[in-house]
C-alpha cells in the first residue's frame, strides 16, 4: 500500500514562527533541515564557522566566570523558569520534533515532557549539590567535600533525541553553576533552535542571565572537532556512535578534558518460560519498533526460550504484521519514518547479511515524496547470535533466537559490545535477581517486566562497554558537571601530620 504524504514545509514555518524561532535561512549551502515525514528541505541555515565555533565558548567562558558565583537555588529558579516556558511551549515543539524527526505525537510529547521533568528534578537538586563531612585522623581537624562549578560544558547531541538530551544535559549544568555550548545533531539544527528561543524567554524572565550562558552552534563534524578540541570546554557530553564517542573520548583524553559518552546500544530481552506474555509483547513490541528502532535503547535482540518459543514468537509476529507504518502526524501511526536514506541502506545491508525468516523490512512506497524513506519493521528468527545480530544497526530490525538456560541468556546477551540497556521477563524471583546480580547482565540498565527503552530521568541514564560509561540525567549524575574540593581544615592550636609524620623545625 503507497502512502500519500502532505507538503510538511508550511506547518513548519507556522509551527517555527509560533516559537519564536524563524532561523534566517539561507539560498545556498550551510546546513540542510529537512523533514524525514515527506524529505522535503524546509530550508538552509548558516553553518558556524571555527571562529564562530571560538566566540560562542569565549562568551560563554565569560558567562560562566559571573554564573558560578550565583547561589545555585539562584540558578536552580532560571531553570525552574525555562521549565515553565517549556510547558507552554510543549505541543509546538513536539509538533516542530515530529516534524523533524518522524517522531510520532504521542512520543513528541513525551519527549519534550522529559525536558520538563530533568527541569523539575534540577531545581530540587539546586539545593542539594551535598558534599561529605569526613572522620579525620588527627585532633581538631575537620575533612570535608566542596562541589564547585566546572566551567563551559559542551554538548553533542543525536538527531534521535533531539531536545531531551540537551536538556539532561543543559538542566543539570546550569543549576551546577556551569554554562553550556551545545551542537546538536546537523540533521536537526531546528529544533535546536526553537529550544534556543525557549531559552532565551526564560533568561528574560529571570532577567539576571549572564550572555552567553547559553549557545547553540550548527553545523556538522568540523563544528563539533572545534567544540571538542577548545581549551575551554571542560567536559563535553556527547551522544551518538560508537565511531563518533571513540574519536571524541582520544581527543578529550589528550587534553585532559572530561568525556561523558553515551554511545550506542545493542540491547536485549530475556523472555523467560513464566513470563506474563501479554505484558511481554507490549514491552518487545514498544521497545523493538517505537521510535522506528532508532533509540538507543531500542530492543535489537530477543532470547525466547525454548518452552514458550513457539506461543509467543507467532504473537509477535502477527504485532509485527499488523502495525500501523505511515504519516507520524496521522492519528493511529505507531511507526514513522527512517530518518534519512542513510539509515534505510543500512537497515536493507543488515536485511542481506541476516540469514534466516526474515518478516517485514520492505520499504513503503511514498510516491508522491520520493526522498521518505519508511520501512515495514523487521523481525528476523536466527539460529545462533551471528556477526550482524552483534552489530547495532539503528533502524527497527529486532533479532530473534531461543535459549535453554538463563546461564546462556545471560552470556548471549553479555557478548554485544555495547552495555546500555536490557531485560529479563519473568516472574520468578530468583531468575529476576539472577539477572540484576554482580554476574547478569552487564549493561548500566537492567529492568524486569518492562522493555529497554523508554527510561524516566529520575535513574542515572547510561551504559559500560562501547556505550562509553557515561551517565546523565538522574541520580547522582550531576557530579560530572561540577568539580570536587577536599577540604581539611585545622581548628586547633598543633600541627599533627598525617600518617604521623615527624618534622620539626
Ligand atoms: C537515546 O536514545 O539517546 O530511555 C535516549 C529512553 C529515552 C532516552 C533515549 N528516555 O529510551
Amino acid at each position: 500500500m503507497a502512502l500519500e504524504l502532505k507538503s510538511v514545509r508550511s506547518d513548519a514555518l507556522a509551527v517555527l514562527e509560533k516559537l519564536g524561532a524563524t532561523p534566517p535561512f539561507i539560498e545556498d549551502g550551510g546546513v540542510v533541515a529537512r523533514s524525514p515525514i515527506t524529505g522535503e528541505t524546509i530550508g538552509r541555515i548558516h553553518e558556524a564557522s571555527s571562529s564562530d565555533v571560538s566566540a560562542a565558548i569565549e562568551a560563554a567562558h565569560r558567562a560562566f566566570l559571573d554564573w558560578r558565583l550565583l547561589p545555585a537555588p539562584r540558578r536552580g529558579e532560571f531553570v525552574r523558569l525555562l521549565g515553565e516556558e517549556l510547558r507552554n511551549a510543549k505541543a509546538e515543539l513536539a509538533e516542530l520534533v515530529t516534524i523533524e524527526v518522524g517522531k510520532i505525537k504521542s512520543e513528541a510529547l513525551g519527549e519534550v515532557q522529559e525536558m520538563i521533568d530533568i527541569c523539575d528534578f534540577a531545581v530540587g537538586l539546586s539545593r542539594q549539590l551535598y558534599g561529605l563531612t569526613i572522620a579525620t585522623e588527627r585532633p581538631s581537624h575537620r575533612m570535608m567535600e566542596s562541589w564547585h562549578p566546572l566551567g563551559v560544558i559542551g554538548i553533542i547531541s543525536a538527531f534521535n533525541f533531539p531536545v531531551a538530551v540537551w536538556a539532561w544535559n543543559a538542566a543539570l549544568a546550569l543549576v551546577c553553576g556551569d554554562s553550556v555550548v551545545w551542537k546538536p545533531s546537523e540533521k536537526t539544527p531546528l529544533t535546536a533552535l526553537a529550544v534556543d528561543a525557549i531559552m532565551k524567554r526564560a533568561a528574560r524572565r529571570f532577567g539576571a542571565v549572564p550572555a552567553g550562558l547559553s549557545q547553540v552552534i550548527i553545523g556538522g563534524r568540523g563544528v563539533g572537532e572545534a567544540l571538542v578540541d577548545h581549551p575551554q570546554i571542560q567536559l563535553v557530553s556527547a551522544t551518538g556512535s560508537t565511531e563518533m564517542g571513540r574519536k571524541v573520548g582520544q581527543r578529550l583524553a589528550a587534553r585532559f578534558a572530561r568525556p561523558l559518552l553515551e554511545l550506542g546500544g545493542n540491547n536485549a530481552a530475556i523472555i523467560a518460560p513464566s513470563a506474563d506474555q501479554g505484558l511481554a509483547l507490549r514491552g518487545v513490541a514498544f521497545a523493538a519498533m517505537g521510535t522506528a528502532g532508532q533509540r538507543c535503547t531500542s530492543l535489537r535482540r530477543l532470547f525466547v526460550h525454548e518452552s514458550i518459543y513457539d506461543q509467543f514468537v507467532p504473537r509477535l509476529k502477527a504485532a509485527y504484521g499488523s502495525v500501523p507504518v505511515g504519516d507520524p502526524r496521522q492519528e493511529g501511526v505507531l511507526i514513522g519514518p527512517l530518518i534519512d536514506d542513510g539509515a534505510y541502506k543500512n537497515m536493507q545491508k543488515a536485511l542481506s547479511e541476516a540469514r534466516g525468516g526474515v518478516i517485514g523490512g520492505e520499504r513503503v512506497a511514498t510516491p508522491s515524496a520520493p526522498d521518505a524513506y519508511y520501512a515495514r519493521p523487521a523481525l528476523i528468527e536466527l539460529d545462533a547470535q551471528t556477526d550482524v545480530a552483534l552489530r547495532e544497526t539503528f533502524a527497527p530490525i529486532l533479532y530473534v533466537m531461543r535459549y535453554s538456560t538463563l546461564e546462556e541468556a545471560i552470556d548471549l546477551q553479555n557478548a554485544a559490545k555495547h552495555g546500555l540497556s536490557s531485560s529479563i521477563f519473568t516472574l520468578d524471583m530468583r531468575e529476576a535477581e539472577r539477572f540484576m546480580a554482580a554476574n547478569g547482565s552487564d549493561c548500566g540498565i537492567a529492568n524486569v517486566n518492562i522493555g529497554p527503552s523508554g527510561a524516566e530521568i529520575g535513574g542515572a541514564f547510561g551504559g559500560e562497554k562501547e556505550t562509553g560509561g557515561g551517565r546523565e540525567s538522574g541520580s547522582d549524575s550531576w557530579k560530572a558537571y561540577m568539580r570536587r574540593a577536599t577540604n581539611t581544615v585545622n581548628f586547633g592550636t598543633d600541627l599533627p601530620l598525617a600518617q604521623g609524620v615527624k618534622f620539626d623545625v
